[in-house]
């Protein structure tokens, strides 16, 4: 059969059985684009090439879908952005395709695949190439030429058997200099995805990335694609893009999933005057590190339409948490905490449970830390040591691990510290959400967002079962 080079239809593979989306407690709550995938076809397009994307994390049962997309489009390639939850099932799909056609290229790019490198295409027969780091530059070239050879970023099979990888890319694409994401490519948009619930004001509401990367190590933090660099839009682009989401989605309200939104103070200030000069009528969401923001942002923020900042807490015990990451100072970042919400912005406090050294103590501690602030949501994630992160290499030393990558969502105990037991650690992940909901302060907030988000009220009494059945099993509620 005919193939076009030219063409590679783009996948972001659900993770698991299609049967069990509408369960699934954390799909429920927050689907969102995959940005990456956005990025590469609107740069790939720009090129001259060809580029379609299929969402099975908006769009659960598309096994059909892609079946007919290969068949009635005979694309050259099929490209698969994997993290590592859903790698496995980016290989099922990539056997899917290649029983349409077998002269069809598989490709896999993304965080599993940036952090696995050589051993993703020695173990897989199946994948073709994989890109290690950005994909617009690599996929470009791989899809213009044919041949992985010259190209940097890529791990490919030479025609021996060898596995090789060409080497990291150089300092990466000029993000100015990128389109803007292609979410005309995305079934649905803006409406089949949803931000977090209550993590909003008004709808249509959209996610997007005004940066790349992060200068800081944290050990459980994966920093595989981008390594320690860190760039970004300049604010004239970032004011364009919003401008662009508000005209032609009617956006209202944006969350950016940046890792440091704020790391460039300038570049903030500038797109807060800009938005406060010629005002969009749109709010924004952002992650900052405590370090990179002072009251006068803050304020200014405001003023530009900030509505809810999360920052990383880890956990509230500070001997562990200088175990795991930099500038390990609680006391600044319950100053910082205040700060935020003494300006009028809503705080997500985003922390993590299981964290090898975590004890009983470590996470009463966290409780009480968390308590104490005007936290008004927050993220208790299950740790999860992925590869590339800085952790990973030695955990097995740590405490018991199951490498069992569909259940690594951070939903699941994976991993079990020394001293502790899985069943313990689940009552107490339990109690911890548990315990926020019964704070006065917590619950008001939820009241209030009667008026402040009334759309994610509807969103949470129509899914009511699922949160209910979490919030009593701490079951992630697939199918069971
Ligand atoms: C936004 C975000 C989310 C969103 C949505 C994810 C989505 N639908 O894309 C939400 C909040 C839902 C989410 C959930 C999860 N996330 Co998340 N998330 C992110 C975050 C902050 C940004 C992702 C992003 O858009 N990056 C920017 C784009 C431009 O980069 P990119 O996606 O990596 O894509 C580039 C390259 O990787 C490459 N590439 C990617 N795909 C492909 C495919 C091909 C064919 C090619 C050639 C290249 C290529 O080219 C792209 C453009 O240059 C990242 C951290 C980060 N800064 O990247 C974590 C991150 C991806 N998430 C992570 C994790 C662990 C999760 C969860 C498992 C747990 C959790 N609750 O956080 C779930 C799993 C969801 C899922 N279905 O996979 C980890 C992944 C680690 C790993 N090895 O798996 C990361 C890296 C955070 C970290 N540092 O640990 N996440
Ligand atoms: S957890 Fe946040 S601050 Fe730490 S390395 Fe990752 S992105 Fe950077």
């Amino acid at each position: 059969m005919a193939i076009d080079t030219k063409r590679i239809l783009l996948i972001h593979p659900l993770g698991y059985n299609a049967a069990d989306a509408a369960s699934d407690i954390s799909r429920v709550a927050n689907i969102m684009p995959p940005l990456g995938l956005c990025s590469i076809a609107a740069y790939l397009e720009e090129q001259g090439l060809t580029a379609d994307i299929i969402d099975c994390f908006a769009h659960p049962d598309s096994d059909s879908k892609i079946k007919n997309y290969v068949e009635t489009h005979d694309p050259g390639y099929v490209g698969f952005t994997c993290t590592t939850n859903g790698f496995l099932d980016a290989v099922r799909l990539a056997e899917l395709c290649k029983a349409v056609n077998s002269e069809i290229k598989a490709v896999v790019g993304g965080p599993h695949v940036s952090a696995m490198k050589e051993k993703i295409i020695a173990q897989y027969d199946i994948l073709d190439f994989a890109v290690i780091g950005e994909g617009e530059e690599p996929l470009r070239d791989l899809m213009k030429s044919g041949s992985a050879d010259d190209i940097k970023g890529i791990v490919f099979r030479k025609s021996c058997g060898e596995v090789t990888f060409t080497g990291f890319q150089g300092k990466g694409v000029n993000l100015d200099e990128l389109p803007l994401p292609a979410y005309d490519k995305l079934e649905g948009y803006p409406q089949a995805y949803q931000l977090p619930i209550f993590n909003y004001p008004s709808h249509p509401n959209a996610s997007c990335l005004s940066s790349r990367g992060c200068p800081y190590i944290c050990s459980y933090c994966d920093r595989s694609v981008f390594r320690r660099s860190f760039r970004y839009n300049s604010a004239d682009y970032v004011y364009r893009h919003m401008a662009y989401m508000n005209e032609r989605w009617g956006i209202k309200h944006l969350n950016f999933y940046d890792d440091q939104f704020s790391l460039n103070r300038q570049r903030v200030e500038a797109l807060c005057q800009m938005l406060i000069d010629r005002p969009l009528g749109m709010t924004f969401n952002c992650a900052v590190r405590a370090e990179h923001v002072d009251k006068a942002l803050l304020h200014r923020m405001k003023e530009a339409g900030c509505w809810m900042i999360s920052l990383g807490i880890e956990t509230g015990d500070p001997d562990l948490l200088a175990q795991h990451r930099e500038n390990a100072d609680l006391d600044m970042l319950a100053d910082t905490i205040r700060t935020i919400s003494g300006a009028g912005i809503r705080v997500k406090g985003l922390l993590m449970m299981g964290l090898p050294g975590e004890t009983e103590q470590s996470i009463q501690r966290s409780m009480d830390y968390v308590f104490k602030l005007p936290i008004d949501d927050f993220n208790l994630a299950k740790f999860t040591p992925f590869p590339g992160s800085p952790i990973y290499d030695k955990i097995h030393q740590l405490g018991e691990f199951e490498e069992d990558y569909a259940a690594m969502d951070c939903m699941n105990f994976v991993f079990v510290t020394k001293g502790m037991t899985r069943e313990r650690l689940d009552e107490l992940f339990l109690k911890f959400y548990s315990s926020h909901f019964k704070r006065p302060y917590v619950l008001w907030g939820y009241v209030t967002m009667l008026w402040k988000s009334p759309h994610s009220w509807r969103r949470f009494t129509g899914n009511l079962f699922s949160f209910l059945k979490f919030a009593r099993s701490n079951e992630r509620i697939r199918g069971n």
